[in-house]
């Protein structure tokens, strides 16, 4: 599995930093959609689906979080730790989210707008779905 890395430009200065994204120059689509998660506790783990058209960025824009992501062959974990760091998730891959820092926030730039229709919630439907894409059904 390729991961895809988005490193976004922060505008520092004396005052403290900035950081600018902006659709189809700094994420490979139009964002129709942000949202962020908050509050988490550390011991909970989030997620557990896959998307089947959906396209999104995650940035843990304030503390730190890890994220699995499976395509149903291998898995990979991220630690988004940095808010000038983007994780693209394309595909249809599984994703959990955990191990949220006290105050962290990972905010989540979308594809679309939010429809409960593209959720792949069972694994082994997922599955199913990972393989077609391997092969290219
Ligand atoms: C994903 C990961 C990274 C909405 O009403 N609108 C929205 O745009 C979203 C994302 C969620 N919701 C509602 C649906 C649920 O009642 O918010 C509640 C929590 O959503 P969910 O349980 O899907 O949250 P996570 O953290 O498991 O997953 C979310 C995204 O849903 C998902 O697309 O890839 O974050």
């Amino acid at each position: 599995m390729n991961l895809t890395m988005i490193n976004f430009t922060a505008h520092g200065d004396s005052r403290g930093q900035l950081v600018a994204i902006e659709q189809l120059r700094d994420i490979p689509f139009e964002i129709k959609r942000i949202y962020y998660i908050y509050d988490t506790l550390p011991d909970v783990r989030r997620g557990f689906h896959a998307h089947k058209k959906l396209k999104q960025v995650l940035v843990c824009t304030s503390g730190k979080c890890k994220i699995l992501l499976d395509d149903g062959r291998e898995k990979k974990t991220v630690m988004l730790d940095k808010p000038t760091e983007g994780l693209l998730v394309t595909g249809c891959i599984w994703r959990e989210m955990y191990d949220f820092s006290p105050g962290a926030v990972l905010m989540v730039l979308a594809s679309e707008y939010y429809d409960e229709a593209d959720y792949i919630r069972d694994y082994d439907t997922f599955l199913k779905c990972a393989e077609e894409n391997a092969t290219g059904e």
